[in-house]
């Protein structure tokens, strides 16, 4: 039999050779996507959501699109994630049934994979969140506002979260906080309100940096609620005056710059170099520290070998620090 270009010879493998060849193609242009500049408009409204894998980001997304959307997020029926690369979905509130009286402007949602990822390290997730925020920032697209959703269903709020939140907080920076939501999810999913407020109440503590400098809260559920009070829609509306009030009181279209393009684009440093990662450094070291004490057995051996190739890739040259320490945080 002839050899294909692939350099296997039966049908059946060089399917699959070429299909994954494909699907690795795929999904890297997919993880380098950003909206080119003829695409955009310039009073398009971006915004990025973010949260952990599994709060609800992509459920919120499917939902303001609605179930007539030819192109929507897939949503994960487990606690593996379906969002892996950083995409946007354009809503336009001049055509959309769900979202109508914003403006007539176009809102571009950018769903992105949450950390703690099953199948994707989170300095993978960081850098591909980062290539889409630099790429989109280099084509002239600005952020106008960026929702961070978190389940509100009772649980621990841990270590974890508490790192992943700092990251998010970095990624933004001090001054874009103003324009961020911090929105709590499921809030279909428990019949006791009154546990609910609570469980919120508390979150809101563990959020008081960035809720004292300016960010917003909002609610979600799964369904829509005959009064709406939890609906996608009727987050992204008061996401987007918020936003819109926010313009023209600083009397421009131009949204806000994050920290994290602020670093990569204008002061040019490497991903490494970078407020988030190094939060995400310090999540990966205490990690380390809590692998340690868990006991040598395979399963923690193979966390703390990924935690540690984490590590390697943010590790932060001496021309970096000397930068870090001339240019601050
Ligand atoms: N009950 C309920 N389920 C939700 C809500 N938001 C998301 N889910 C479910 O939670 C799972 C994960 O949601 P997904 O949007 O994929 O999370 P993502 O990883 O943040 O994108 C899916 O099974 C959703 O149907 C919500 O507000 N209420
Ligand atoms: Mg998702």
């Amino acid at each position: 039999m002839e050899e294909s270009p692939f350099g296997c010879h039966s049908f059946a493998s060089s399917t699959v050779r070429i299909m994954r060849f494909l699907s690795q193609t795929a999904s890297k242009q997919r993880e380098d996507s950003f909206i080119a500049k003829e695409d955009s408009r310039p009073d398009d409204i971006v915004i990025p959501v973010m949260g952990p894998t599994g709060s609800g980001k992509s459920t919120f997304i499917a939902n303001v699109l609605g179930e007539d959307a030819q192109d929507k997020p897939q949503t994960s029926v487990s606690l593996d994630s379906c969002t892996q690369v950083v995409q946007h979905y354009i809503v336009d509130s001049a055509t959309s049934d769900n979202v109508s009286n914003l403006s007539g402007r176009r809102i571009i949602l950018v769903d992105t994979p949450g950390f703690d990822d099953t199948g994707v390290s989170d300095f993978d997730i960081l850098r591909r969140v980062s290539a889409w925020l630099e790429n989109s920032y280099r084509e002239g697209t600005r952020v106008g506002a960026v929702i961070y959703i978190y389940p509100v269903y009772p649980g621990r709020y841990s270590h974890n979260d508490r790192s992943n939140l700092k990251i998010f907080s970095k990624l933004c920076g001090k001054n874009a906080l103003t324009r961020v939501t911090l929105a709590t999810s499921r809030w279909d999913e428990h019949g006791d309100q009154d546990l609910l407020e609570r469980r919120e109440a508390d979150l809101q503590s563990h959020w008081r940096y960035m809720l004292e400098c300016g960010a917003s809260t909002g609610r979600l559920g799964r369904f829509n609620d005959p009064d709406h009070r939890y609906s996608a829609a009727t987050l992204l509306k008061e996401v987007v005056s918020k936003a819109i009030s926010r313009e023209q009181s600083e009397g421009e279209l131009a949204g806000v710059i994050l920290d994290l393009q602020q670093q990569v684009v204008l002061q040019q440093r490497e991903l490494n170099q970078t407020g988030a990662a190094r939060e995400l450094k310090k999540k990966l070291d205490s990690l380390v520290k809590e692998y340690e004490s868990m006991g040598d057995n395979p399963v923690v051996r193979a966390k703390a070998r990924d935690v540690v190739r984490q590590l390697d890739n943010l590790k932060i040259s001496v021309v970096g620090r000397l930068k870090l320490f001339l240019l601050g945080n």
